[in-house]
């Protein structure tokens, strides 16, 4: 395995940071001391990247150096650059990244503070790019950087969309990918392709190369919430993209653990519904919805074993049933719809108090909107309605906003 000293040496260009500077300019970074020259017009020499390779990282310290390391041979002979996009890692993945693109101009590294989330990371990273071509591709080693010259081959003959398939013949998954998270895939790809009506045989691979353009033309209409970045640009573009498929096997992870779990698939139901709704309503208050409707399924579970089997009066039947509906919605919401802020601990239990509170405030508005709606539209399902929705938009404000902020 190269040491960082001989990536650097091996680099295609021989682009260590002062070859490519001025010489006036050489050594006078970081060096408050010395007279600054004026650069002059056209003084970096560097020339732009061909390539722009988008890493999202979360806690994977142990895979950049050797992700580097094969980047760096296998693009031999491209103009490349990669922007390693981390959400603050608490393993310090952006420190190692920044050291290493401190001396090797090929390395960039964006650190978000106070964020999650794998598809915006990507978005931010493809629209720091200024290459005419970007690939996503994860960190942990899994997607074969052996396939990024084939790709980048296929874009300069006319592709716009490059999409590296476990799928197609020859395409495979290694280990690494448990049963349920299998069977979840497989299920939201036949979803997806149905609804999508497409052929794309991967259309939920996190390994793919795009003109950057492509994604210019239309970043605001990308949802950009979730894990499922591809899915996103191919519900919004993808008539208008010539796609091209390569085969590739998936590895196993090399070091760490993943980020997702089952419950992906649902988040990626999320985003299939608010693209189906033209994507006015944001992933996250599709999610929250739903659990409130799974939440009412509850509630008159409760609500009959309590008054039926248990003999409670009505009132006490109902205050136990919105009790519980109360936490299972809290619990599944935290599970769910805000993975990315999960609250453990006591902040878990203090978020549970809030969360009764906004509820109680909510349903107070709720009741006030349907009694005022049903005043001069006396339709009772109607106004019901209209009273839970204005109930649940303000339960969906003040989570979003003070239960599951992120720090
Ligand atoms: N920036 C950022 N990257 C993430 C986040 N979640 C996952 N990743 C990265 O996205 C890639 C895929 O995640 P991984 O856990 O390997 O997912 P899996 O392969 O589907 O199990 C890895 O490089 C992760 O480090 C996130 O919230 N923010
Ligand atoms: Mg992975």
């Amino acid at each position: 395995m190269q040491t960082d000293d001989e990536i650097r040496a091996s680099d295609s260009r021989g682009t260590a940071a002062e070859d490519v500077l001025d010489p006036a300019l050489r050594d006078t970074e970081f060096n408050p001391s010395r007279r600054q020259p004026e650069p002059q017009p056209g003084a970096l020499r560097r020339k732009a990247a061909e390539l722009t390779v988008v890493v999202p990282t979360y806690s994977e310290h142990d895979n950049v150096t050797e992700l580097v390391r094969r980047l760096t041979n296998v693009l031999a002979g491209v103009d490349w650059e990669v922007v390693f996009v981390d959400d603050d890692s608490p393993d310090g993945t952006y420190k190692l990244a920044k050291s290493i693109g401190a001396t090797d101009p090929h390395i960039r590294c964006i650190r978000r503070v106070g964020r999650r989330g794998l598809s915006g990371a990507c978005i931010e990273g493809i629209l720091s790019s200024s290459a005419p071509v970007v690939a996503v591709m994860d960190a942990d080693l899994q997607h074969d950087e052996s396939l990024l010259p084939q790709m980048l081959q296929e874009i300069r003959q006319g592709a716009d969309l490059v999409i590296a398939s476990r799928y197609t013949a020859g395409g495979s998954v290694e280990q690494g990918f448990s049963g349920i998270r299998r069977w979840g895939s497989e299920m939201a790809t036949r979803m997806a392709q149905t609804l999508m009506g497409t052929q794309v045989s991967d259309p939920m691979s996190g390994f793919f190369m795009i003109r950057r353009e492509a994604i210019e033309d239309h970043a605001k209409a990308l949802a950009g919430e979730g894990y499922k970045l591809l899915m996103d640009i191919l519900w919004t573009a993808g008539k208008s993209l010539k796609i091209v498929e390569l085969s590739y096997r998936f590895r196993e992870r090399r070091s760490g653990e993943s980020k997702l779990d089952a419950l992906v698939t649902v988040d990626y139901l999320g985003l299939m519904f608010s693209k189906l709704f033209g994507g006015v309503l944001p992933v996250r208050f599709l999610m929250f919805g739903a659990v409130g409707v799974s939440g009412i399924a509850v509630h008159l579970l409760v609500l009959s074993f309590a008054h039926s089997t248990l003999h409670l009066n009505f009132a006490w039947s109902q205050f136990s049933a919105v009790m519980v509906a109360m936490t299972w919605n809290f619990v599944i919401n935290n599970q769910l719809t805000y993975r990315d802020a999960r609250l453990t601990g006591w902040p878990f239990v203090g978020g549970l108090l809030m969360f009764y509170l906004a509820c109680s405030i909510g349903s107070v508005g709720n009741v006030g909107v349907a009694s005022w709606i049903y005043s001069f539209h006396a339709t009772a399902w109607l106004a019901g309605l209209a009273g839970a929705i204005i109930g649940s938009v303000f339960n969906y404000a003040i989570s979003s906003a003070l239960i599951w902020k992120r720090k």
